[in-house]
């Protein structure tokens, strides 16, 4: 269903400036040791490595106003924004190795400013275990990487509401949650009063992640530009260890590659996001090798049965 002619961009954002434990900053480069750009390229797709973006180092310090690290995070935000824009300027695809959730921000917003310059219909996937819907006042933490998806809906500081140059930088209604099952309670009732479609792990016990997906991929038509943004904790714990909020409960190894065939078969996924792999707390890379065992899956590895 990927046109074998695509161009794809991996563009590294080596940072874990959002994040609540340090390691995440090794995130694309445990991408490339476990493979990435030759087993895409064994998939037939011409693969590009842009190398890593720079930024600000992380100061490791506390929260300021219920953010912490702001200013390095706006920079980091604002880099990865430019990258991603060009990228899908060239009309490439590009992959965003991070890197903490934080950087959501900027990879989305381009996607979405993108997507009002060539006209076409915005779908995000936000593959996690956490909703990332937090705002200062309601994090327990300050750590941003919990709110990317409250900033890409205007909820948030001007610097980061701002990047992509309209606020918000998309619709609640443009945007589905899979896998979630770790939601602060402040942040539950945000998420309702925003109206978030959510398909947390109860709804995927109960109806299977063959329904969600379907009902999560429907509407999208021929002028979508859908946009994945894989938290490589929406993996269940016992499978991805490499993470820094490893929940339990997650998806299993076969529902995780059934989510990624099913978004495959639409052939519509434009971009994606890679996040919060952290190989400080991996064991002998095997995190990294299955996102990209199931990133092979996203460019359709698995659907040979299908064409
Ligand atoms: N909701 C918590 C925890 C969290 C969110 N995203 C991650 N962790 N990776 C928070 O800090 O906002
Ligand atoms: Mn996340
Ligand atoms: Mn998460």
């Amino acid at each position: 269903n990927i046109p074998l002619e695509l161009a794809i961009d991996l563009i590294g954002a080596p940072t874990d400036i959002g994040a609540g434990s340090r390691g995440a900053s090794m995130g694309p480069e445990a991408l490339r040791v476990a493979g990435i750009q030759a087993a895409l390229q064994g998939r037939g797709l011409n693969v590009s490595d842009l190398g890593n973006l720079a930024g600000p180092a992380n100061p490791w310090l506390p929260p300021v106003n219920g953010y912490r690290h702001l200013s390095e995070v706006t920079a980091w935000n604002r880099t990865v924004h430019e990258a991603m824009f060009q990228s899908l300027s060239s009309g490439h695809l590009p992959i965003l190795l991070g890197g903490d959730h934080c950087l959501g921000i900027g990879s989305i917003s381009a996607v979405a400013r993108h997507c009002r310059q060539s006209g076409k219909k915005l779908r995000v996937l936000w593959l996690d275990a956490h909703a990332d819907f937090n705002t200062n006042a309601l994090t327990p933490t300050g750590n941003v990487h919990g709110m990317p998806v409250a900033v890409l809906c205007g909820h948030g500081p001007a610097e980061l509401t701002g990047i992509g140059g309209v606020v918000p930088a998309m619709a609640p209604s443009a945007i589905r949650q899979i896998g979630i099952r770790s939601v602060d309670e402040g942040e539950k009732r945000f998420v309702r009063q925003a109206g978030l479609e959510v398909f947390d792990m109860r709804y995927i016990d109960e109806m299977g992640m063959r329904h969600t997906m379907q009902t999560a991929l429907a509407g999208m038509d021929d002028n979508t530009h859908l946009h994945v943004s894989f938290d490589v904790d929406f993996l269940d714990a016992s499978i991805a260890p490499g993470v820094a909020t490893a929940i339990k409960g997650g998806p299993t190894y076969r529902e995780a590659q059934l989510c990624m065939e099913m978004i495959a078969d639409t052939g519509r996924m434009g971009s994606l996001d890679v996040m919060e792999l952290n190989p400080a707390l991996d064991v002998r890379n095997g995190t990294a090798e299955l996102a990209l065992d199931l990133i092979e899956s996203l460019f359709g590895k698995s659907t040979l049965m299908r064409q």
